[in-house]
């Protein structure tokens, strides 16, 4: 290897500065902006030595096969299966010449490390999935030749990574899965999300922060931005309904501007009534320097007493815990299945849906918006676990504390979405190990998410922060919590096939965990039970579609009797793929309401018939 292979390879020290210098807003298209999406078929090659790096891979991969852009690689290949390793991504393409523009490469998301060069020059390094990362690529890319992208992305099953994994020599395991994980979904790997290269003007709008309240009947809209640069000059603000325009102008000092907009008898957004005002942020007077555009929905949220007000009114949360996944398409973005879920949701009569367990593409949230869904929006700590050693549990918690923030500066400006989720899940110990909790693993929790919640409530005030608990788990630790979520599997995984047991244990706790949380309202964020799609018996035993259904419907009588209850999330909106263990029948977690590709099974049709009004319109199986 010569010299300078090493000097290129070492990560310069600005990069991740450049990285945070570099705008993330979403790269909508508009006057003064461009956006090339590099999606295709891309060359791909395993690397499973670990050996890319050295032997310079970099500066372009001699042979590979085809993949899909984006796409998780894991259902295509067989020798990829279960491979979290190394992964090398190349493709080509060419620009035309635009002097004076800032180039951008943006990444949706990389599942969970990557590192870029591009035409040999290496950009910088991402850590972290589910969350868009980019470069300033304006000197290195080339308008006469074509450009050569390299990317690297590795989802090694690591113990201090977000999510983590249960340490193998530290813990006795009783259930192994394989790959193993502390959680119950498919470490999906690979570029999950679209790449795009974007053509900014030098001077542009970088961050956009938009708050939404109410006066009486009117709307008020306060909109703060940045300017790159440190810009000064005259901006214009605009709001359109579609019919009779607003605007206010700003003036712009040292790259900081804001504005507040009354909307006379605003037209509020709601999941009855998603209606959505264009915001256009415009740089310049009469030549303009840049204009940015985006969808905004007026609404507010709050937490009053045991209530979840919507617009100043209680509403009630009816949906589901999702996951991203589909047959071959693993996690990749696939905006087909987008719409269809979206869809679906609707003809069930949901109202809402937990980015569960980690945050996805910003294409959802898009169409959030658009159909009226609520959204709550999750980190990926899922099942952190307290047992495990103090600086494995710190590194874990500044890693997401950055989640948290960026997050929120991805998806503040949402109307979709109404609260954040810090966790779901933490653990004292290992679900699946036999050795006690440490005695002190509760505090050890309490000292975690203290400083997580602080540092979300400072970053936005306008929306509950929440963390999702297991039933049982420890009530210290949502003491945080604006509302008090748990997830709870009487019938299934306790009081197992006796849904008449299950029914009286379900309020006696309800009933304990409403006295122990008392004057905050609850959300029931999972329950369920797996069902075999097709599987019928009578009377309804567990993995039939009858059982699955008496199950829910029993939840749902049973959270009919707490009015403090504010929703209730049947886990979970669709089979989903996961690790296999003797727990998952053909490695998939069959508690979907829809099968895999989209069925619905019974239970369905008994969730429509509670949150739509809908009768069950087909022969009753059930008896
Ligand atoms: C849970 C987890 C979810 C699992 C589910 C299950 O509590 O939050 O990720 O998939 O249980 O089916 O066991």
């Amino acid at each position: 290897m010569k010299d300078d292979t090493l000097l290129k390879n070492e990560i310069p020290a600005e990069a991740a500065v450049l990285a945070s210098r570099t705008t993330l807003l979403y790269p909508h298209e508009s006057a003064t902006r461009r956006t090339h999406d590099l999606s295709g078929l891309w060359k791909f090659k395993l690397d499973k030595l670990d050996e890319g790096e050295a032997a310079g891979w970099w500066d372009g991969l001699n042979d590979g096969r085809f993949i899909p852009v984006p796409c998780s690689w894991n259902d295509l290949f067989d020798d990829a299966k279960s491979y979290c390793g190394a992964a090398w991504y190349e493709t080509e393409f060419r620009i035309e010449a635009d002097a004076g523009r800032q180039l951008i490469l943006r990444f949706g998301s990389a599942v969970y490390r990557a590192k870029a060069w591009l035409n040999a020059q290496l950009l910088g390094e991402h850590v972290g999935g589910h969350l868009p990362f980019a470069f300033d690529v304006t000197g290195i890319i080339r308008a006469d030749a074509p450009n050569r992208l390299v990317v690297m992305v590795e989802n090694k099953l690591v113990v201090d990574r977000v999510p983590g994994i249960p340490d193998r020599k530290k813990y006795r395991l009783h259930t192994i899965h394989y790959p193993q994980t502390t959680y119950d979904f498919f470490p999906y790997s690979g570029l999950h999300r679209p790449v795009l290269l974007c053509a900014l003007p030098a001077t542009h709008v970088h961050d956009v922060t938009v708050v939404t309240t109410r006066s009486g009947a009117d709307g008020v809209v306060d909109v703060s931005f940045t300017v790159s640069g440190g810009w000064t000059g005259l901006a214009r603000l605009s709001l359109d309904d579609g019919k009779a325009p607003l605007s206010a102008d700003v003036a712009v000092r040292d790259g900081q501007g804001r504005a507040t907009i009354s909307v006379p008898a605003a037209r509020l957004w709601s999941p009855d009534s998603p209606f959505l005002y264009g915001l256009a942020i415009t740089l310049g007077g009469d030549r303009v320097i840049d204009e940015y555009r985006m969808k905004i929905g007026i609404r507010t949220v709050e937490v009053r007493g045991t209530e979840l007000l919507l617009n100043g009114k209680p509403v009630f949360l009816k949906g589901f815990g999702k996951h991203e996944d589909f047959v071959l398409h693993g996690r990749g973005l696939d905006l087909v299945v987008l719409v269809r879920d979206f869809e679906l949701l609707k003809w069930v009569g949901a109202n809402s849906f937990r980015t569960s367990h980690y945050p996805y593409a910003e294409e959802a949230l898009m169409l959030a918006d658009q159909y009226g869904l609520l959204v709550i929006d999750e980190t990926p700590a899922v099942s952190h676990v307290f047992s495990d050693p103090p600086d494995i549990i710190e590194r874990r918690r500044k890693h997401l504390q950055g989640v948290l923030t960026d997050l929120i500066a991805r998806d503040h400006n949402h109307a979709c979405v109404i609260m954040w989720s810090v966790a779901n899940e933490p653990l004292p110990k290992p679900f699946h190990t036999l050795d006690d909790a440490p005695a002190d693993s509760v505090e050890k929790g309490i000292a975690f998410f203290r400083p997580l919640f602080e540092h979300v409530r400072v970053l936005d005030s306008s929306r509950p922060v929440i963390m999702v608990s297991v039933h049982g788990g420890p009530n210290e630790w949502l003491d945080f919590s604006d509302v008090v979520c748990t997830n709870s599997y009487n019938a299934w995984y306790a009081v197992s096939g006796n849904l008449e047991e299950a029914e009286t244990v379900l309020e006696q706790e309800l009933t304990a965990f409403r006295d122990r949380h008392s004057g905050k309202p609850i959300f029931l964020t999972e329950f369920g039970a797996d069902a075999n799609a097709g599987g019928h018996s009578q009377p309804p035993e567990m993995w039939s579609e009858d059982y699955q259904g008496e199950l829910v419907a029993m939840y749902l009588r049973v959270a009919d009797k707490f009015p403090e209850i504010i929703g209730t999330h049947p886990w979970a909106f669709a089979d989903f793929k996961t690790s296999e263990s003797i727990m998952r029948v053909s490695g998939l977690n069959f508690k979907g309401a829809f099968t895999r590709d989209r069925r619905p099974k019974i239970v369905a049709r008994v969730l429509r018939e509670s949150w739509a009004g809908f009768r069950i319109a087909v022969p009753d199986k059930r008896c």
